[in-house]
């Protein structure tokens, strides 16, 4: 909020001490790594350096009443779009001012219009060398920075399905676009709708309370920056004919690839394919619903997660499109973090929500030793976890627990338990956490070749759009996997999805088996499986390559198997 004081005084004009004074504040707090209400009712914000007594007050009175006076009068009157051009790499406050005032743009749209027509080369300062600058760093953020995680994407979609549900016009309703693909990162939402009286859907749609700005209205369609988290985001609305819902759901499903490659083969029988149906000559066959549409074409329904153009038509149209795993095939989640470690969940409460989402077995696999940073086991403590769950084991019917550890990888590829510890263990996860990009691939192998090692976590060890991971050769990886029938991780953190769709599919065609987990540190973060089955679904996986999915008693026999041979 800081920020965008900062942003907003810039954009009216402003320059000099209040500005730095807000940005500085703004710094402060992302770095502070302190509980700052705990910080606030001690009195003590004032003595953080760069927090002065104006700025405490208003931190306060953010914390006490959930707003903050001085930010919703700065922002007050400015287009929420001249804030998405600030996020536009090379284009700072006095820039989108000078656009905003002598070419009246609002918008990054706007702006990239400004640009091609040649209209932004003629302002003072500019140029056609800056127009290209800009285009490349909206181009830039339209592939990274702007997009959301799928977390963001899904709850801001669920927020604009229940608005639109409550409007009685509507009929049929669903997203569409990246979204129902499961992509992994999405850059805005797409919805469709049937109904009566599309202007007054169209009207329930754009007056949601946190519509910040319409980009665009018309009588069947509607583009928004909708308010999600601390930032806004375009959601897309259109309203059909139920005649054609189905062409209609699959053309703003996509992906893109997939919608020429599927015209294509339209063409070849001689048929239109349209966001309006399927015709020949002027004659609508197939429109209504998706099912029809693909039928139409010769082929099975595809599900929207395979829909990138990677294979699906063509497996499609010889009947061989995998029967994808879901989430009500999970039966586990195998790698799950308590107290005892870094988490913030207990034994027993990991145990009641992994039962109250239908798992019939767990898997608890807290640090190990040298994991300081992470509160690691030790050897004892690890013992006493194995003895605590045999205990619960023998008296729980019908919920089991596995004893399992999250071990690290040392530097020279050698476990951080030794090998007696190891034995005790059901699950035994190896994962590298530190000493990034050296020798990656090497200590991966050495762990995957371990005999007593079942499992290497999140392989990459990236985080979306922030971290690129361990310089590692997958390939080799996968082919240790393979050899060693070891099992790879899909962490299914909507931030990692490590491995992701790609690469999850690669290590099924080599044989290898994958392992759906949500790395949770929290309870809540257990409802993140459906992230990593959506990514599993984009991997073309189906049940019998995920390990998530069998009884406790054949994951336990396969666990077996991996250390004694098959
Ligand atoms: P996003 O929003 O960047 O994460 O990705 P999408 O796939 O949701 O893309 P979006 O929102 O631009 O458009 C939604 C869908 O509409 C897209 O997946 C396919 C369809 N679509 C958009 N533009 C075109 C196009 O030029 N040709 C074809 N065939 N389909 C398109
Ligand atoms: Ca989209
Ligand atoms: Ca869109
Ligand atoms: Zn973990």
């Amino acid at each position: 909020m800081f920020g965008r004081i900062a942003d907003a005084l810039e954009l009216k004009g402003e320059t000099g001490f209040r500005v730095l004074a807000y940005r500085k504040a703004a710094r402060t707090l992302a770095d502070l790594g302190a509980d700052i209400e705990a910080l606030d009712s001690d009195g003590r914000l004032e003595e953080v350096p760069g927090i002065g007594s104006g700025i405490a007050k208003k931190i306060h009175e953010y914390l006490a009443t959930g707003r903050m006076q001085k930010h919703d009068e700065a922002i007050a009157g400015l287009p929420a779009g001249l804030f998405e051009m600030l996020d536009i790499q090379g284009v700072g406050p006095k820039t989108v001012k000078q656009l905003h005032d002598k070419l009246g743009v609002t918008t990054p749209a706007e702006l990239k219009q400004a640009i091609e027509s040649g209209r932004l080369a003629e302002l003072p300062g500019m140029g056609e060398k800056k127009g290209a600058n800009i285009l490349k760093g909206i181009r830039t953020g339209e592939k990274t920075g702007k997009r959301m995680y799928l977390d963001e994407a899904f709850e801001l979609a669920d927020t604009v399905i229940s608005h639109m549900k409550l409007n009685t016009n509507v009929g049929q309703l669903a997203f569409g676009g990246s979204l129902r693909r499961g992509k992994e990162t999405v850059g805005d939402i797409d919805i469709l709708a049937t109904g009566a009286r599309a202007g007054d859907i169209i009207k329930h749609f754009t007056t949601h309370p946190k519509v910040r700005q319409v980009l665009g209205a018309g009588d069947t369609r509607a583009s928004v920056l909708f308010e999600s988290r601390d930032r806004t985001r375009q959601v897309d609305l259109r309203v059909v004919a139920e005649a054609e819902y189905g062409a209609a759901l699959q053309y703003f499903t996509g992906s893109k690839d997939h919608n020429i490659a599927l015209r294509a083969m339209a063409q070849t029988r001689d048929l239109k394919l349209s966001e309006y149906g399927l015709f020949q000559d002027s004659r609508r066959i197939a429109g209504r619903t998706e099912e029809e549409v693909y039928s139409a074409l010769g082929l099975r329904y595809i599900e929207p997660e395979l829909r990138e153009n990677r294979g699906e038509l063509v497996a499609a149209a010889e009947g061989r499109l995998p029967v994808l795993v879901g989430l009500k095939d999970i039966m586990a989640d195998l790698h799950v973090h308590t107290s005892a470690s870094d988490g913030a969940a207990g034994f027993d409460e990991v145990v009641e929500v992994c039962k109250g989402q239908g798992y019939t077995h767990v898997a608890i696999a807290d640090h190990s030793a040298s994991a300081g940073y992470a509160g690691g086991l030790s050897e004892d403590e690890l013992l006493r976890h194995c003895d605590r769950v045999d205990r619960f084991n023998s008296k729980s019917r019908g919920f089991k627990v596995l004893k399992s550890s999250e071990v690290d990888i040392k530097t020279d590829g050698g476990m951080d338990y030794s090998d007696k510890v190891l034995e005790r263990l059901d699950l035994v996860i190896g994962s590298i956490h530190q000493g990034f990009k050296k020798e990656a691939t090497k200590r991966m192998c050495a762990a995957l070749a371990h005999p007593l090692v079942h499992m290497v976590a999140h392989p990459t060890g990236r985080i979306i759009g922030r971290r690129e991971g361990y310089e590692i050769d997958l390939e080799q990886v996968i082919d240790c996997a393979a050899k060693h029938h070891k099992i790879l991780e899909i962490n299914a953190f909507y931030g990692r999805l490590d491995l992701n769709d790609v690469w999850a599919r690669r290590a099924m065609e080599a044989g290898v088996k994958l392992a759906i987990n949500t790395d949770a540190h929290a309870l809540a973060d257990l409802a993140w499986m459906r992230y990593g089955v959506i990514t599993a679904r984009r991997a073309w996986l189906t049940k019998a390559d995920v390990i998530n999915c069998l009884s406790y008693t054949r994951l336990m026999k396969l666990l077996g198997a991996i250390r004694t041979g098959f």
